[in-house]
């Protein structure tokens, strides 16, 4: 008999770092990749995987994300299968998640109606692909009572990941510490850490009674990677899964391995930049492993001819349905739904969410721009960059983000 498995998506995040992005969405609500989700990768691992019992935590803003998940992820419940995105219900008082661990006490009743004998808890903001079923088959032949996701990053990122350090047999984690800032390479790599994935296994009965005594100390934080993991790598019961041991369908040599943590404004514009090289390092077109999403019936993307005879064109980019570049020249980006771009304007190394509009002779560069922003006829946006930066956001690395509905003056 196949163990049940109940996965547990975390989907509550806040993503203050993706900010305008996140003004009024959740993290793993933000779209992606043109026609995606974030959340649309994990739950395309879950699925192609066969786990078909999943439930979403969400709270933060997450009507934009609750909506996406009803109408893309809504199946039969014939057979049992349910993704349902579970909002916080303050079933034990008053308040909402204090945490991810808080999320997960607070939702013990869906694993009580479940009975799961094993619980997967991934994260909801990452672009990758991953069989979790390798995972758990390895956390069931090791018999540890977790099982952490575990991937090699720059030291210079240690701040923002779990790192890991393992014991001798390479498999026992033996320190846990929550985004440290004073850490250490590895040995064999003095420039890089092992970083926590944020995707964990656990043996159910361990699960429950571990979160439960975390939810009665008064000074825990409550949070899986910074109470939960410590706690059971304290005890010797956590191990460590090597991301690069997972052999995903259809990988190509180039995307093997590939994984983002997509939380700040230059590695979600990276991810982007990711998916368009002719051999992409992360590539979209693996059928044997898709990513499921939804959009509305869009008609085909239209190039044609603009003002003047100009040709409209896009090199170098992803181009989703119900665009119209016209007479314009895109290149190198990364192109939503229901896109306009007007005659004699260029956008070069972008990324353009649903309904965006450009207008004639606009000059749009190293930029994201939100749902629906207009940019006028004639503006410039990633041209002078102390001009946007009085504007806009503009990241660490110089890309402009517009905001949804922020106003563009010419
Ligand atoms: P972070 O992503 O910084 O680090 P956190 O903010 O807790 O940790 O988010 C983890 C997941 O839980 C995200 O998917 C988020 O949306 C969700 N989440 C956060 N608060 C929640 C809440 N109150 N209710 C429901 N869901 C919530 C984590 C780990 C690190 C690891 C990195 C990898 O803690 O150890 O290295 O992920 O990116």
């Amino acid at each position: 008999m196949a163990p049940k498995v109940l996965s547990i998506v975390l989907a509550g995040g806040e993503g203050k770092r993706l900010m305008p992005l996140t003004a009024d969405r959740a993290k793993p609500g933000v779209p992606f990749g043109g026609i995606y989700r974030m959340i649309d990768f994990v739950l395309s691992n879950l699925a192609n995987a066969g786990y078909l019992k999943i439930v979403v935590l969400t709270q933060y803003k997450s009507h934009s994300l609750d909506r996406h998940i009803t109408k893309t992820w809504r199946m039969s419940t014939l057979l049992g299968n349910y993704v349902a995105p579970v909002p916080a219900q303050q079933r034990l008082g008053p308040r909402w998640f204090a945490g991810s661990a808080d999320a997960i006490y607070q939702s013990f009743n869906l694993i009580n109606d479940e009975k799961p004998d094993y619980v997967i808890v991934f994260g909801a903001d990452h672009i990758y692909r991953m069989d979790p079923a390798q995972m758990v088959a390895d956390h069931i032949a090791s018999g540890a009572g977790v099982t952490v996701a575990g991937i090699r990053q720059p030291l210079s990122a240690a701040d923002q990941f779990g790192v890991i350090e393992v014991g001798p047999d390479g498999r026992q984690i033996r320190a846990f510490r929550e985004k440290p800032k004073d850490a250490v390479g590895l040995p064999d790599a003095p420039d890089e850490i092992y970083a926590s994935m944020g995707n964990y296994v656990f043996t159910t009965d361990l699960l429950c009674e571990v979160i439960a005594e975390d939810a009665k100390n008064a000074e825990s934080k409550h949070d899986m990677g910074g109470s939960i993991i410590p706690m059971l790598v304290e005890r010797g019961l956590a191990n460590v899964y090597d991301f690069r041991e997972n052999e995903v369908p259809g990988s190509t040599d180039r995307d093997i391995g590939y994984w983002r943590d997509v939380g700040t404004l230059d590695s979600f514009y990276d991810a982007h930049m990711d998916l368009i090289d002719i051999h992409p390092v992360f590539n979209l077109y693996n059928f044997e492993w898709p990513i499921y999403t939804d959009y509305r019936p869009w008609p085909p993307a239209k190039f044609v001819h603009g003002w003047e005879g100009r040709v409209g064109r896009a090199v170098g980019s992803m181009v989703s349905p119900g665009v119209v570049i016209s007479g314009s020249l895109v290149e190198n980006s990364v192109v939503s739904p229901n896109v306009k771009v007007h005659s004699w304007a260029t956008v070069s190394r972008s990324v353009l969410m649903e309904g965006v509009e450009i207008g004639r002779n606009a000059v749009v560069r190293n930029a994201i721009l939100d749902k629906n922003v207009k940019v006028p006829e004639g503006a410039q946006i990633g041209v002078d960059l102390d001009r946007d930066r009085e504007r806009f956001t503009v990241s660490a690395n110089g890309i402009v983000v517009i905001g949804k509905g922020q106003k563009v003056d010419p």
